[in-house]
């Protein structure tokens, strides 16, 4: 949230974030978000009876806001089939890993554990199916030896936050499409890979 916060703070950006909302009231990025004065609000899970009772609340203060698109950075709640087509099209996520393998949570552990050689992230279009939207762009990284799931954790999150800004700014550009068979197109077909230099 930060990284897109600060890029499109950057000279000629063509977006603005013009709010950030969390379903953590104590989240830390609200304050650091009030800090910098854009609009930021909790909205607890814990307070409605249902999945879909949060969602629609949550979508009545997202349109508050009438954003162009929603961007799911850290946002750890899984979303309702209607608050999905609500936004269908406009709600895009970063997930810690190179989609379709390790879908879910505990990422880095799950790339560990497999021995995988590469690893990274995917900013995708959200869709019901949880982690299986139309990739708009993946970023990568090596697994180095003796590697932890925080030690590779920090790694992927160095191209999180290349690979978000990225895709946040072609979306903002209207370069972004989704063809018949759901599938991204970028004008200017730019590679939509980031792989990251390790020293
Ligand atoms: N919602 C839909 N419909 N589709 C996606 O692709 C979504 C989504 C909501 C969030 C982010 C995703 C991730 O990047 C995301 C993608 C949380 C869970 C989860 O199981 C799964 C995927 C993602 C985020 N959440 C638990 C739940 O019951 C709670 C887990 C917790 O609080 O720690 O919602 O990884």
């Amino acid at each position: 949230m930060q990284a897109l916060v600060r890029a499109c703070r950057g000279e000629s950006w063509p977006a603005e974030v013009v709010a950030v909302i969390s379903s953590r009231p104590d989240a830390a990025g609200l304050d650091w978000a009030r800090g910098q004065g854009i609009p930021a609000q909790g909205l607890s899970h814990k307070d409605y009876p249902s999945r879909e009772a949060f969602d629609q609340a949550l979508a009545a203060q997202i349109d508050r806001y009438r954003p162009d698109y929603v961007l799911l950075a850290g946002f750890m709640r899984v979303l309702t089939a209607g608050f999905v087509s609500r936004y269908a099209g406009r709600l895009v996520n970063i997930h810690p890993s190179l989609l379709p393998v390790f879908p879910g949570l505990h990422t880095h552990a799950q790339a560990l554990a497999t021995g995988v050689r590469v690893h990274g992230c995917t900013v995708h279009f959200v869709t019901p199916v949880l982690d299986h939207g139309p990739i708009i762009a993946q970023g990568c990284v090596p697994v180095l030896a003796g590697d932890t799931p925080e030690t590779l954790a920090e790694r992927v999150l160095c191209a999180e936050h290349t690979a978000y800004p990225a895709a946040a700014r072609w979306l903002a550009e209207g370069r972004v499409a989704l063809t018949a068979d759901q599938r991204v197109e970028v004008a200017g077909d730019p590679q939509r890979l980031f792989m990251l230099e390790i020293q």
